[in-house]
Parts: C-alpha cells; sequence; structure tokens
C-alpha cells in the first residue's frame, strides 16, 4: 500500500491532519490500534480553546460543535470560601466552547469517512522504518491479522504519549524535559445537570476540585488524589463525600448527584521532547507533549500542531519547499512552552503538595486573589486559557 502520509493514530490530532490534508489535495492513511467505538467514546478532554473551535468551522468540521457546544463566558475560582468569576469574554472579546474529545473524534471520523478517506482501525504491531530517508515505511497487522506495509513520503506521529513513534526516534536524538506531580486527577462523568452554569477550579485544604460538564445533562467533575489510590479504593459513595466537601460554599452551593457513567485515573505530568522531528518523521500532539489538565491545553495543543504540520507537509510534498516543514518544530515549541507553563502555574496554584507548609499555602492564596482581583493579572490568566492567537 502506498500513500503520501502516513497517520499513526486516530485521536484529535491524527484525525484533524488527514483532514486538513485532504483539503489541501494531499492523501494520507490513518492507522489506529484501537476499534471504532473504543475511540469515539473514550472521555478526555471537554474545553475548546476559542482558536480551536474557530479552526475547526473554518475547516467545515464545526457544524455540530456549533449546535451542540456549550459556548462559555466565564469561569469560576473557588478559594476562601467564595466564589471568584473571571469574566473572560469581558477581558479578551473570546469565548471557550465545552465540547467533549470523543465528540470531535466522531465528527472528525465520520467526514474524512464520508469524503473517502481510509482509517485503518485495529491495526496493531506499528513499526517505523527508513526514517531518514525520503521514502519511510510502516509495517502493521491489519484488523484481519495480515501483515501489511505502507510506503509513504512524511510519516506524522499522532499516537499518543504510550505511542510507538517517539521511541521510533533514537534517543540521542531527542532531548526530554519533564516534571511529575505528587498527585493525580481522579474523574467521573454523572448523569445529573451541572451544579453550576460554569466551571469552578476550586482550591481547598482537602485538595483541588473541579466542576465541569459536557451537556445540559452530563456533569464533569475531578477531585486530587494520591497518585498511589486506585479506582477501587473509590467506590462512588466516596467520591461524592469528598465532592461535596471541597466544593463545599457558605452561601448554600448544592452539588447535584447523580450515576456515574464513567470513571478514570490520570496522572499529571508536563513533559516536552525537543526537537518534533526526526528524518521524515513528524511528532503532533501528546506524541511530543503532555500537560497536566488543569489548564485545558492538551487537546487544543495537539490541534495547533496539525494546523501548522499540515501547511508544511502540503509546501514539502507539492512544491518541494521544506522550510516549513524545517521551522516545524521551533515553530510549535513556542506555542507548547507557553502552554507548559500555564497549564504548570495553574497546576501549581490550585493543588495542595504533599510537603507544602503554610507558607507555601499562603503563597498560591495570595496568587489567587491577585488573579481575581488585578485586571491585569486576570486578563494574563484570560488570554492564556481562552487560546493565544495562533500567528
Ligand atoms: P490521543 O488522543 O492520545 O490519540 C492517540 C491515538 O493513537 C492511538 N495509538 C496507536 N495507534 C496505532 N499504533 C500504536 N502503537 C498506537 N498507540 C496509540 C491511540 O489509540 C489513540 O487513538 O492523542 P492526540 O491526538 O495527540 O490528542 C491529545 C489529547 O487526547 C489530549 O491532549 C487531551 O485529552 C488532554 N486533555 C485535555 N485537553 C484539552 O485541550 N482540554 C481539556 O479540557 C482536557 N482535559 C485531558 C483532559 C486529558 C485528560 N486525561 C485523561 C489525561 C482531562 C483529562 C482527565
Ligand atoms: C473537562 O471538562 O474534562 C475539563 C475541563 C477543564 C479542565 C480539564 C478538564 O481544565
Amino acid at each position: 500500500m502506498r500513500t503520501q502520509v502516513g497517520i499513526v493514530g486516530a485521536g484529535p490530532a491524527g484525525l484533524l491532519l488527514s483532514h486538513l490534508l485532504h483539503l489541501a489535495g494531499i492523501e494520507s492513511v490513518v492507522l489506529e490500534a484501537r476499534n471504532r467505538a473504543y475511540v469515539e467514546q473514550r472521555v478526555r478532554a471537554g474545553v475548546l480553546e476559542h482558536p480551536t473551535a474557530e479552526l475547526l468551522r473554518e475547516v467545515g468540521v464545526g457544524e455540530r460543535m456549533t449546535r451542540e457546544g456549550l459556548p462559555h463566558e466565564g469561569l469560576v475560582l473557588r478559594f476562601d470560601g467564595a466564589d471568584h468569576r473571571m469574566p473572560l469574554a469581558e477581558l479578551t472579546g473570546k469565548t471557550i466552547t465545552v465540547y467533549g474529545q470523543q465528540e470531535v473524534v466522531k465528527d472528525l471520523i465520520a467526514r474524512r469517512l464520508a469524503d473517502g478517506g481510509r482509517i485503518l482501525f485495529e491495526s496493531t504491531d506499528v513499526c517505523l522504518h527508513d526514517l531518514t530517508t525520503d521514502r519511510p515505511r510502516i509495517t502493521f497487522v491489519d484488523a484481519e491479522g495480515k501483515v501489511r506495509q505502507l510506503d509513504c513520503d512524511v510519516i506524522a506521529g499522532c499516537d499518543g504519549f504510550h505511542g510507538v513513534s517517539r521511541p521510533s526516534i533514537p534517543a540521542d536524538k531527542l532531548r526530554v524535559f519533564q516534571r511529575t506531580y505528587p498527585f493525580a486527577w481522579l474523574g467521573i462523568l454523572a448523569r445529573t445537570p451541572p451544579s453550576h452554569e460554569e466551571l469552578i477550579y476550586t482550591y481547598s485544604e482537602r485538595g483541588f476540585a473541579l466542576h465541569s460538564m459536557r451537556s445540559p445533562e452530563l456533569t464533569r467533575l475531578y477531585i486530587q488524589v494520591s497518585p498511589e489510590e486506585q479506582l477501587a479504593d473509590w467506590p462512588d459513595e466516596r467520591i461524592w463525600d469528598e465532592l461535596h466537601a471541597r466544593l463545599r460554599l457558605g452561601n448554600g452551593f448544592s452539588l447535584h448527584e447523580g450515576p456515574v457513567v464513567d470513571k478514570l485515573l490520570a496522572a499529571m505530568r508536563s513533559f516536552v521532547v525537543e526537537p518534533m522531528r526526526y528524518g521524515r518523521l513528524f511528532l503532533a500532539g501528546d506524541a511530543a507533549h503532555i500537560v497536566p489538565p488543569t489548564g485545558a491545553k492538551g487537546m487544543n495543543l495537539a490541534v495547533a500542531d496539525v494546523r501548522l504540520l499540515a501547511r508544511a507537509l502540503t509546501e514539502l510534498l507539492t512544491k518541494a519547499n521544506a522550510d516549513l516543514a524545517d521551522a516545524y518544530s521551533e515553530s510549535c515549541l513556542r506555542r507548547v512552552w507557553r502552554a507548559e507553563h500555564f497549564s504548570w502555574w495553574m497546576t501549581s496554584m490550585l493543588h495542595r503538595f504533599p510537603e507544602d507548609d503554610p507558607f507555601a499555602q499562603r503563597l498560591q492564596l495570595s496568587q489567587l486573589r491577585y488573579t481575581t482581583s488585578s485586571t491585569a493579572a486576570a486578563t494574563s490568566m484570560a488570554e492564556n486559557y481562552v487560546g493565544l492567537p495562533f500567528d
């Protein structure tokens, strides 16, 4: 089998790249380890930055998002026993859109298939070869168990943090930057209307909690837990008790409970590799960088990467012009490091660290109070949260 761009991974990065390349007249094949139902049901991100939502609309895959997504003009920081609203739209002129990652994935898959795109689900044993030549290859086992080969001009590694693309690059060609955090997130999706119309990021004595949502009927909630915890340690009743305790407010906030329809534990890490390219292999999204979810940046960065990658590959493959491809890694990394800083900053301000003494906690509270009382500080947070312009 032959194609111009072999794409590993059918997450937001791989699928959007395939769509953008198609719009530019470039062929691709997407190889995905899981089946279609699995990738369409995987509950992950929920917040789309303003530039992400605009891009999805511009490239013709934003119709359902515009209809069903929830535009939000602000968010709440809850601390000191009170709510402090960040008026995002007032401060930046922009909004965020609450729309599940799996809905973006469903829309992209439907559109690729309607346009005749090839997504080979259940492709296993993916191996990358000849990456420093201009005819890189991918070998894999297809859904029927047959060994296949895909000959490409370029390979895009969009296979997430645990994929094969990044480890296919010799270790001495990559520089790794990382931080781990001494906590994880326990997340639930509950079939109950949100308890507040906006997201609530809570700093409490018992640790961080987040109230988010997916729709008028579905609430998404997270709590900070110790990284050693197992889901088995957290029956639903214990999760609700902890959420009530952390989200409690003097003036009668009441958290709506409902059946828990999804539960997950997510490790918290910051991670970047440089460069995001090795020969004819280009990394995009979580394959190249991870942020802790506190800033809601992961999927948005994946989208920003493939926007640049699609342009770079279009120049490379249609005009034999390598300028954008050569600049790809550096161009992406500017936005990546801004999001790394913002995500680390939000995480540091809002979580309880086991080693924290009262001094560190006073610093966190001071930062929260400053962020919500100074227009300059609030605007800085707001412009990062809604997403800095692409160019
Ligand atoms: P994905 O989505 O991980 O997709 C990679 C795909 O590659 C496949 N794959 C392979 N295929 C073939 N062969 C292999 N060897 C393969 N190995 C893996 C996988 O099956 C998968 O389909 O990466 P991508 O496309 O880079 O997208 C990144 C986003 O998924 C991620 O950054 C976000 O989910 C992060 N994130 C958030 N991002 C936001 O922008 N806003 C948010 O509100 C937000 N909240 C979150 C989040 C991530 C979370 N977790 C679970 C870590 C909240 C949480 C709790
Ligand atoms: C979510 O709704 O899943 C969500 C929202 C905001 C975050 C992270 C996750 O920072």
